[in-house]
């Protein structure tokens, strides 16, 4: 009677209401619990401003890079709630990222790397896609600095489509950032090197090592980039950095800096003075500022060259043709931010106080007068500092990344030194505000902050250094971003949240009503490509096909089985197992992992995933369903049966373990499923009494739970043959069988059934 007391449990879970409750709430009041945990007011407001109650969702979505994790970290504002992490760079088992088939295509697309393979990533700078320069909503971009390349998100499954390698650089930074309507997505290379990867000795640096930056041609309706359409230029060996493309009036042009414009080779143990010291020691590097629009006509005109497949612009065309120029800029910079309105760029030095801004309009007149100072060793025209310069503000020591508010003119600058935040008005160059965060903070973001309309409200500290803000666990600690309310004139600390889980460089918000994610795929569908897959099949269609040497199964899984639920194989065998959820209703999914075999797939409703493995030892390895999906999850298993090599025992013989059943036990079984029935019965009466409908949740579950009825139905009759026979056992294990799709179907009915009482279903007229 197991299944009764789970069936009893679930209606009295719906029809009492159970967490409605007040009895769970104490009889403290505010003030008693402030006190017992030593809390002030302002820490209580705090609290209020980012408490989120239960089942109420966050305003914002943000994108955090995973740093060298290789992930992104996906969290809520104000809340902070963690809510998923994407494998990109690297595997996820959870979700089967580089376990299952159709995901190994994409990630070993970037991770097969001149015969090794390179299973980490250190991302960087995560960038939503945008229209008229704001963010759409619709793909995330993500580069990887160590191994450079970049990745394609789709945000309706916040699944990785695509990992495009740089084949001209060995490093990048200055990416992923998107052009104003994503028609591009950029890469600049970090630490120079001879583009294409071959060998030059460091004597010959300032000769042949170079800089680069890649303009990613991004196709919107495939989702996808596309490399033979995309472009880089040629760049002085600078150690470019930050990039970030122009909007409005600054639409067409792109903005990246550099760090290293001594060009130092260091060698500390050849008695050379460190890199730290040999790239500092001048006084300015150079912005690059590029005409993106026309080098795309001349790479369109033929003037490139071709490395590893990679268009190039040489830099002297580039210089010649009025597409590359450089402006001084302070002391190691860090950050190039273009303003909303596109008129400005501001760009901060790291071992200066200042925040420099420079007016694109200035730029713009000086490059038509042709004022230049002069041009750098490799004939790139120089525009004066003076000359570009709206305003240089001092906003403390150590002025890294700055980001905009939804107040014009007002940005916000992170002090890496100093600890702190800088609130500023470039327009008039004064400083608002500071605040002090804990500690050495990194980059910094604002709601949809490098967009044409930033959303204000909300700024994070992607903080470098936690120390003592969290319990200790042990010498590496979490990273943390703090949440700083920013809605008034004095920016308010509000929260600490530790993330675990590599160094979150930048991260980037939507809000969350821009974001239109699916809750399920279109039956049989590969994610990767999204494109129904081959292997797909439909309920009854189950079978395996044999071949010497391979075994491939074609199965469904559904609440609560595998099928097949035995898969039998000779030792040595190559396996491939397709999987497709037959599902579904919202959140359904299923997990296939089998024994000892590195094998565990990520199976959401529609979804069809594809294992391949070798069973090279013969045994016993049973599978099994790796989320908790049902009452009988643990029931959904099954055996992958592996023959030694002459093998002389006899056949597997499933039907044959097991209790034996008497008539007594089938006609108990029956009578139970008849009460059942008219649980059932009763939920569908109400189902069908409201407007259902109306709600596409409540269909996908009905649609689920009709499924259900119909196995149980055909179970139903099955147990009935066997009955006339007065075969027993077979009887009484197809009523169980029946029973256990009825329970399905009341599971099923029962949350479309609590759907439709929560969201206001309304009695309609027969
Ligand atoms: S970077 Cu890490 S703090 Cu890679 Cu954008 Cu500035
Ligand atoms: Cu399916 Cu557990």
């Amino acid at each position: 009677m197991r299944m009764n007391h789970v069936l009893a449990t679930l209606l009295a879970t719906v029809s009492l209401g159970a967490f409605a409750s007040s009895s769970a709430w104490s009889a403290d009041t505010l003030q008693d619990v402030m006190k017992r945990r030593g809390l002030t007011e302002a820490d209580v407001m705090a609290a209020a401003k980012t408490y989120t109650p239960t089942g109420k969702h966050d305003e914002f979505i943000v994108f955090s890079s995973g740093g060298q994790s290789g992930q992104v970290i996906v969290y809520g504002i104000p809340s902070m709630r963690i809510l998923k992490y994407i494998g990109v760079f690297t595997p996820e088992p959870w979700q089967g990222y580089g376990f299952d088939e159709e995901s190994k295509k994409v990630l070993q697309e970037g991770s097969k790397v001149d015969g090794r393979e390179v299973l980490f990533g250190d991302t960087h700078h995560p960038a939503i896609s945008e229209t008229n320069g704001d963010t759409d909503g619709q793909f995330l971009f993500i580069n990887d600095k160590n191994t450079p390349r970049i990745a394609v998100i789709d945000l309706k499954d916040f699944e990785t489509k695509q990992i495009v390698k740089n084949p001209i650089m060995q490093s990048d930074h200055g990416g992923a950032f998107v052009s104003p309507n994503t028609e591009y997505v950029i890469e600049a290379s970090q630490y120079p090197a001879p583009l294409g990867g071959e060998y030059v000795p460091l004597e010959q640096f300032n000769e042949k090592y170079r800089g680069a930056v890649t303009y990613w041609k991004f196709n919107r309706t495939k989702g996808r980039i596309e490399p033979e359409n995309s472009f880089s230029i040629e760049l002085p060996p600078y150690s470019q950095d930050l990039s970030d493309f122009g909007k409005g009036p600054s639409d067409g042009w792109s903005f990246t800096n550099s760090f290293c414009a001594e060009r130092y080779v260091g060698g500390i143990e050849r008695g050379r003075p460190p890199f730290e010291a040999g790239c500092s020691a001048k006084d300015v590097d150079f912005l690059h500022v590029v005409n993106w629009k026309k080098a795309e006509e001349l790479v369109k005109a033929g003037k490139t060259k071709t490395i590893n497949g990679m268009k190039v612009l040489p830099m002297d065309v580039a210089a010649k043709e009025g597409v590359l120029f450089l402006i001084p800029e302070p002391k190691s910079p860090h950050g190039s931010d273009v303003t909303p309105d596109g008129k400005y760029i501001i760009v901060a030095g790291k071992l200066d106080t200042h925040a420099t801004v420079y007016s694109f309009e200035k730029i713009q007149a000086a490059i038509k007068a042709g004022k230049y100072s002069g041009k750098d060793d490799y004939g790139v025209p120089i525009i004066d500092l003076a000359a570009a310069v709206h305003k240089q503000v001092e906003v403390g020591l150590g002025p890294l990344h700055t980001q905009y508010d939804s107040k014009s003119c007002v940005a916000y600058t992170s002090i890496y030194v100093d600890s702190q935040v800088t609130k500023w008005d470039y327009c008039e160059g004064k400083v608002l505000d500071k605040l002090s965060v804990h500690y050495n903070i990194g980059h910094l973001m604002t709601m949809e902050g490098d967009t044409a309309h930033p959303k204000g409200k909300y700024l994070v500290a992607l903080n470098k250094l936690a120390i003592d803000r969290f319990a200790p666990v042990g010498p590496l600690h979490p990273q943390n971003h703090q949440l700083i309310d920013i809605s008034g004139d004095k920016m308010q600390l509000l929260y600490d949240m530790p993330l675990p889980l590599g160094e979150p460089h930048y991260a980037v918000a939507i809000s969350t009503d821009r974001l239109k994610p699916s809750i399920r795929y279109p039956s049989g569908t590969n994610s990767r490509t999204d494109e129904k897959s081959p292997f797909a099949v439909r309920a009854g269609s189950e079978h395996t096909d044999k071949k010497p040497g391979k075994v491939e199964v074609f199965g469904t899984v559904i609440r609560s089985h595998i099928t097949p639920e035995i898969i039998e194989a000779n030792e040595g065998d190559e396996i491939t197992v397709h999987f497709t959820n037959l599902e579904r209703a919202e959140d359904e999914t299923h997990g296939f992992a089998v024994s000892k075999h590195n094998v565990n797939l990520s199976l959401e409703p529609g979804k069809t995933v594809t294992a391949t493995f070798k069973a090279n030892k013969a045994g016993v390895y049973p599978y099994y369903c790796t989320e908790f999906c049902s009452a009988l999850h643990l029931e959904m298993e099954g055996y992958l049966l592996v023959k030694p090599a002459n093998y002389k025992g006899g056949a597997a013989a499933a039907g044959k373990a097991g209790v034996n059943y008497t008539k007594a036990d089938y006609d108990a079984r029956v009578k139970a499923n008849i009460d059942t029935q008219g649980v059932i019965d009763g939920v569908v009466g109400y189902i069908t009494s409201v407007n259902f409908k109306d709600f596409p949740q409540a269909v996908a579950l009905v649609e689920d739970a009709t499924d259900q009825l119909n196995f149980a139905k055909s179970s139903k009759e099955k147990s009935e043959e066997f009955a006339k026979k007065q075969d027993w056992n077979n009887a009484m294990l197809w009523a169980e069988q029946w029973f256990q799709y009825q329970v399905k179907a009341a599971d099923i009915g029962l949350r479309a059934k609590t759907h439709l009482e929560q969201n206001g279903a309304k009695k309609v007229q027969k």
